[in-house]
């Protein structure tokens, strides 16, 4: 079942991240990076991933530093994104976020250290793969994790607050926000399984849908969710007066399109047959999900 692999992946991705900074030298910044990082989240990207990994019948073992990679850049995101300066949420996953339990300076630095962190797993001289690819994946995670991505999608989440936006503007910015990283995801996948640059689009642009999707989920979960289930605050968006596909269309168009473009990215699968069967199941569980 989906929630027992996400379980298990989560704490294959743990291990991972707890051994590996066990290997690094002390600082005062380990405990909120592990705060930030470790015992924490679904780690739904690696479950994706190793998920994507499977179509191309990819060594789990190739694939492990790109997952614990896409957390470290996930879990700066949130640390950040929950600062009083953006979001300004004092609960995550949970808990209290980062800036609460540890401080504002803290947090930023242990977000710093995170997206840095990321680049130095996929660099490290244990992760074997050809450099070329190697440095495919760092260029790919630069492109989708700075202001081409996640970083320029949230400046636009931030400056679209309280403003009329048109649904493509809505989207073009959630596809950067959160899709960014997914199609990092994929395109990482496509790199090590040896496809070509048309396969590699390809996949790219469906990782960027199925971020879409997440992040229709997500604003979903902020009107319908539960505060206990979600660990975070919810029916914030409309306090905040976020540019939602919601506060714009509504609910019911809102999950509409949500549905269509889910079916589409299902149909995209069907050409993989059963070895896609895993994938399928998370995009199932992306928008059925209550957590
Ligand atoms: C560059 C200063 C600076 C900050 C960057 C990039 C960024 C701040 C914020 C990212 C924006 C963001 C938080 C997008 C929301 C994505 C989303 C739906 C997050 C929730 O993801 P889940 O449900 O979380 O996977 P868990 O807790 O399960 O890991």
């Amino acid at each position: 079942m989906i929630r027992n692999r996400l379980i298990i992946n989560a704490k294959k991705i743990d291990k991972f991240l707890n051994n590996y900074l066990k290997k690094q030298g002390k600082s005062l910044l380990i405990n909120p990076m592990k705060y930030g990082v470790i015992s924490g989240g679904k780690k739904i990207r690696s479950t994706i991933i190793l998920s994507a990994g499977k179509i191309f019948n990819l060594d789990q073992k190739k694939l492990i530093n790109v997952c614990a990679s896409v957390e470290c850049i996930h879990s700066y995101s949130l640390i950040h994104d929950d600062l009083p300066c953006m979001d300004n949420d004092s609960t995550r996953r949970g808990k209290p976020s980062t800036h609460i339990k540890f401080g504002e300076a803290s947090a930023v630095l242990a977000g710093n250290s995170l997206l840095t962190l990321a680049f130095e797993i996929i660099a490290d001289k244990n992760y074997i793969i050809d450099p070329k690819s190697k440095n495919e994946i760092i260029k790919s995670l630069a492109f989708c994790a700075g202001h081409t991505g996640i970083a320029g999608g949230q400046e636009l989440d931030l400056k679209f607050e309280n403003k009329k936006k048109s649904l493509n503007q809505i989207i073009e910015m959630q596809k950067k926000k959160t899709g960014k990283l997914f199609s990092f995801c994929f395109y990482a996948v496509g790199v090590l399984a040896k496809k070509n640059i048309k396969e590699k689009k390809f996949l790219s642009s469906l990782g960027e849908e199925i971020g879409l999707l997440f992040q229709l989920a997500d604003d979903f979960l902020d009107v319908k969710g539960s505060k206990k289930l979600v660990g975070k605050p919810i029916k914030k968006d409309d306090k905040k007066g976020k540019s939602t596909l919601i506060n714009l269309i509504g609910y019911e168009k809102a999950n509409n399109y949500a549905n269509n473009l889910k079916k589409n990215i299902l149909l995209k699968l069907k050409k993989h047959g059963k070895k896609a069967n895993n994938l399928s199941d998370v995009i199932e569980f992306i928008l059925n999900r209550n957590f």
